[in-house]
């Protein structure tokens, strides 16, 4: 049995490849129908052609490296995931998040839409331990980039992995092709409870319980972690809005996300009890060596080996992120910008919300600004408030409130979608973007819209960050329909914990784009030289990415 596992990548190894085709008798491989039988003679009884060949070993190489490989990538979704959830430790079934309503809060912290206090959706984030969290501590911009870059190689993993077992036929072991696995199932998980060890299905590696967890797993449980992943991402669900409703919206999405996950490891606790139970040493010796007399020794300490570098690997890259954080976003943005990029450049935002789909409660992130000058144009309705619009421009001009608004007017009920994962609808209306590049007319080199804020967060928002809040626009998004400078929300004036008297709407993209108080626009042809440079206040002092379309 112990044959050489790269036999199996040949096309037909296995009962489910192709040689099923050419009237070979199949063998017993199904499940015998109705009552358990246990079919104690060899497929060679019934196809006795095949003896000629050896059996192909029930956990080939490439089953064995890409299930190394996911237990990497799975452990890094996960602490990399519950990063981003301790950015907003709370769950709900609801879009709009009314505070309050979470099914689940896993934080001491309460907040209520009635608090006397101010409060914004960045106080509610939680520093979690890096044991548990990647990298740990109040990092949201890095665990997300952890999170995207992982998937990407997760997904290949299991692109590779699926490709060869259709290739190989293996899939015959894992895909349920008869309705009696169900009953079968069932009587395997009696025999469990009787401490007993069930025999695997004939001439098949794993018993009916272990077919349908393994089936559900990588047929069910990743697909839907994919797709309720999706449904989180503002841009795809700018493009279609009904795409999240398959979820229950967003936060539906984000639920059934977490409640993925803890599927995941509620299946990896049973998984790894099951081979403990089955033998370890002996269970280790047929997958690693390819047979159960292989040395048991040698098994057990490639298999810790192999989990040690996993281990070591988890703690040299939280330790790397956070000691170079700013190298951590550089290296995981090439992989994770193009991606983020080329989602803002392709999917526009067709959101066409109702009236009554508007969120009772709207979530404030940012405090206002505290200087003398805005809350005296606050107290005079902004009355003397002038917008001015420069940089590389044919035309640079200093708008009044008036004279903006003369400019066009488009109204729109959309989706606010924060990187911390809540989100809420309101109605924006205001003057297209797309106006008042007509008006100033960029130069052909500018690449970037700068929004410039007048909320000095060393004053509002403490915690050793600094400067003024400001975000730069990629050109293209500022002429999408839905990008808007928004002076009213929900058909009164802008509020001023909502940005008065002018704030960005770029509807495809996460809120951290979405200027409020705006003091002043600025066509640049590049990032570099504002701030810190890197596109934004919040890629500056928070890593996130500069694109904001996940
Ligand atoms: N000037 C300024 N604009 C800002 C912020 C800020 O702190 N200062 N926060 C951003 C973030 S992270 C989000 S989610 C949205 C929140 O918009 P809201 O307070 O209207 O809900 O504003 C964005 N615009
Ligand atoms: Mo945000």
């Amino acid at each position: 049995m112990a044959a050489c596992p790269f036999g199996v990548l040949m096309v037909g190894s296995y009962p489910g490849g192709q040689r099923a085709n050419v009237g070979v008798p199949r063998k017993p491989h199904g499940c015998p129908g109705g009552k358990r039988v246990r079919v104690e003679s060899t497929p060679r009884a019934i196809a006795p052609e095949d003896a000629v060949q050896p059996d192909p070993p029930h956990y080939p190489l490439f089953v064995v490296i890409t299930h190394a490989l996911n237990i990497l990538f799975l452990l890094m979704l996960g602490r990399s995931g519950l990063g981003v959830l301790s950015s907003f430790p709370k769950l709900y079934w609801n879009d709009g998040c009314p505070p309050g309503r979470e099914w689940a809060r896993f934080s001491r912290r309460a907040y209520g839409a009635d608090s006397r206090r101010p409060w914004t959706s960045l106080d509610e984030e939680e520093s979690w331990n890096p044991v548990v969290t990647m990298p740990g501590g109040k990092n949201l911009g890095l665990s997300r980039h952890w999170h995207f870059m992982t998937l990407h190689f997760w997904i290949a993993t299991g692109l590779v992995y699926l490709a060869l077992v259709f290739i190989s036929g293996y899939w015959i072991y894992l895909v349920p092709t008869s309705w009696s696995l169900v009953p079968d199932a069932i009587e395997t998980i009696g025999t469990y409870l009787h401490f007993e060890l069930p025999e695997p299905l004939p001439g098949q590696p794993f018993n009916a319980t272990q077919k349908l967890a393994y089936f559900s797993v990588v047929f069910l449980l990743a697909p839907l972690q994919i797709a309720t992943g999706a449904a989180m991402s503002p841009s795809v669900i700018a493009r279609f809005p009904w795409y999240a409703k398959i979820f229950g919206g967003k936060q539906g999405a984000r639920s059934i996300h977490f409640l993925g996950i803890c599927a995941f490891v509620g299946f990896v606790l049973v998984h790894t009890l099951m081979v403990v139970l089955h033998g370890l040493p002996k269970g280790l010796a047929k997958i690693i060596l390819g047979s159960e007399q292989a040395s048991h020794t040698l098994a057990v300490a490639i298999g810790s080996a192999v989990l040690f570098a996993i281990v070591v690997i988890h703690v040299l890259l939280t330790m790397f992120a956070r000691l170079r954080p700013r190298t951590t976003q550089h290296l995981l943005g090439y992989v994770v910008a193009p991606f983020e990029g080329g989602l803002s450049r392709i999917f526009t935002s067709h959101q066409r919300y109702r009236r009554s789909d508007v969120s009772g409660y709207h979530r404030v992130n940012g405090y206002p600004p505290v200087d003398p000058g805005y809350e005296q144009m606050a107290a005079d309705g902004f009355r003397d408030y002038r917008l001015p619009v420069g940089g590389l421009v044919e035309n640079p001009v200093s708008l009044s409130l008036p004279r903006l608004r003369e400019l066009g007017w488009a109204t729109q009920i959309t989706n606010h979608n924060c990187i911390q994962g809540w989100n809420s609808i309101a109605e924006w209306a205001g003057v297209p973007l797309g106006a008042l590049l007509d008006l100033v007319k960029p130069r052909p080199e500018v690449t970037h819209v700068v929004f410039y804020a007048m909320d000095d967060k060393g004053l509002t928002e403490g915690e050793g960050r600094y400067g003024y809040y400001y975000e730069a626009l990629p050109i293209f998004l500022a002429r999408r329909t839905q990008s808007l400078l928004a002076l009213e929300m929900n058909g009164g004036p802008l509020p001023i914990e909502h940005g008065a008297p002018l704030r960005v709407r770029v509807e495809t993209q996460l809120g951290y784009k979405m200027v409020k108080w705006i003091k002043v626009v600025e066509f640049v042809d590049g990032v570099s030289a504002i701030g810190l440079g890197q596109g934004g206040y919040r890629e500056d002092q928070l890593y996130y990415a500069n694109a904001a379309a996940i």
